[in-house]
């Protein structure tokens, strides 16, 4: 039995977007135009989040179907992967639930590996588009293990992936017209979050989450113009996004943002990584960005000093400005919000957003539609394409 949780009849604001693609030659958008728009457009999409899942109690159902003691596996390619780990830590600092991670092709070379080590019995396939093929290959291989109850989750009302699902959880509202996850990845994390603390209950948790699209936007107001001039004003070889616990994985969806964006070389670290080796990297060529988390503040502030000390950039996200980071931050972007940091990591995905489409745009690229990519990696029909282990 498919459930499916979907947009209302009423024209959302993809419907208004489907009509933009109408638009004439002649009011062809500017480079990185949709991108701007939609990373800009978050905490309304936000607020439109919580409102769909309360109107179509999604959360409720999918909290009646699966549970936080049983442990979960999330299956996912690119920034949704990168989402998915996000998740996953969020999901065990804050609720203890188990869950693993991996990249939908991995799934697919070691299946019995994957299931076993996991334990799965409910797994979540994330895929904006719901198109990604290794992602449909991952959800046919669970569909045959049938002791493994399936959520997909996508921002395409139409996509292959909810035949493939028992359960399918869908934002269309968040989807992109750019090519480039923006909105659809801190819209799906902030129904994640929702959906962990609903499935634990532990609704309190959910519930800092109330104010986040009002104060973001308030932050975005004072902070968007700040981050796309300093994305514009230098360009750098290098592009270091460095994180701990969760925030490591934000680092890693920044450094493609990044990469996606602007077609520039970035990397991603554990903050106190660094010092092991990729360190030799830092110079004035090199942009490194912190995005600190309350445990290691005081010791990720050390290595922004440390750093600036070797004549790199440094771009800092926190939420509290100090005077420490002030000295040391050629760019120091704080959140200043009272909520509690698993409220804040939403906000904090942003920075690398902006600072990615300003550096395209000034490398005369267009962030909308990044050179070699697709929206959705779709690849041969079965019997011709790869994605099968040798031995089965
Ligand atoms: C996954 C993805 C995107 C990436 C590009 C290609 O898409 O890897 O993260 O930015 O668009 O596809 P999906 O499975 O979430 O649709």
């Amino acid at each position: 039995m498919k459930k499916t949780g979907h947009a209302s009849s009423k024209k959302t604001s993809s419907d208004k977007q489907r009509s933009q693609k109408q638009r004439s030659p002649a009011s062809s958008p500017r480079h990185g135009e949709y991108t701007l728009a939609e990373t800009l457009s978050q905490p309304a999409i936000w607020a439109e989040t919580v409102k769909q899942l309360e109107r179509q109690g999604t959360l409720k159902r999918l909290g009646a179907v699966f549970s936080s003691r049983r442990p979960w596996l999330m299956v996912a390619c690119g920034s949704s992967y990168y989402l998915a780990q996000v998740v996953a830590e969020l999901w065990a600092k804050y609720f203890h639930i188990p869950c693993t991670v991996v990249p939908a092709s991995e799934l697919l070379f070691a299946p019995e590996e994957i299931l076993r080590n996991s334990g799965a019995e409910q797994a979540v396939l994330i895929s904006r588009s719901g198109e990604t093929t290794e992602v449909l290959r991952a959800g046919e291989l669970l569909q045959s293990h049938g002791n493994i109850v399936t959520l997909g989750v996508t921002c395409n009302t139409g996509g292959a992936l909810e035949k493939l699902c028992n359960h399918t959880l869908k934002l269309p509202w968040a989807d992109e017209k750019s090519m480039v996850m923006t909105r659809s990845f801190t819209a799906m994390l902030l129904m994640f979050q929702r959906l962990g603390a609903r499935v634990s209950g532990n609704t309190q948790l959910a519930s800092v989450l109330d104010h986040i699209p009002e104060k973001a936007q308030q932050w975005l107001d004072g902070n968007a113009d700040k981050i796309r001039a300093f994305g514009a004003k230098r360009k750098f070889a290098d592009y270091v996004f460095l994180g701990q616990g969760a925030h490591y994985w934000l680092a890693q969806e920044a450094a493609l943002k990044i990469t996606e964006m602007s077609s520039s070389y970035a990397q991603a670290y554990y903050t106190l990584e660094f010092r092991h080796g990729p360190r030799s990297i830092a110079s004035r060529d090199t942009l490194i960005t912190f995005l600190i988390s309350d445990a290691a503040a005081a010791e990720e502030a050390l290595i922004v000093n440390e750093l600036k000390q070797l004549r790199a950039a440094t771009l800092v996200v926190a939420n509290r400005a100090t005077p420490a980071l002030q000295r040391c931050s050629d760019l120091l972007i704080s959140l200043d919000m009272d909520e509690p940091e698993f409220a804040r990591f939403p906000v904090t995905a942003i920075p690398a957003q902006l600072l990615g489409a300003a550096i395209g745009v000034r490398k005369g690229l267009n962030p909308d539609a990044p050179k070699n990519l697709t929206r959705a990696v779709v690849l041969g029909s079965n019997e011709s394409d790869p994605i099968r282990r040798s031995d089965t």
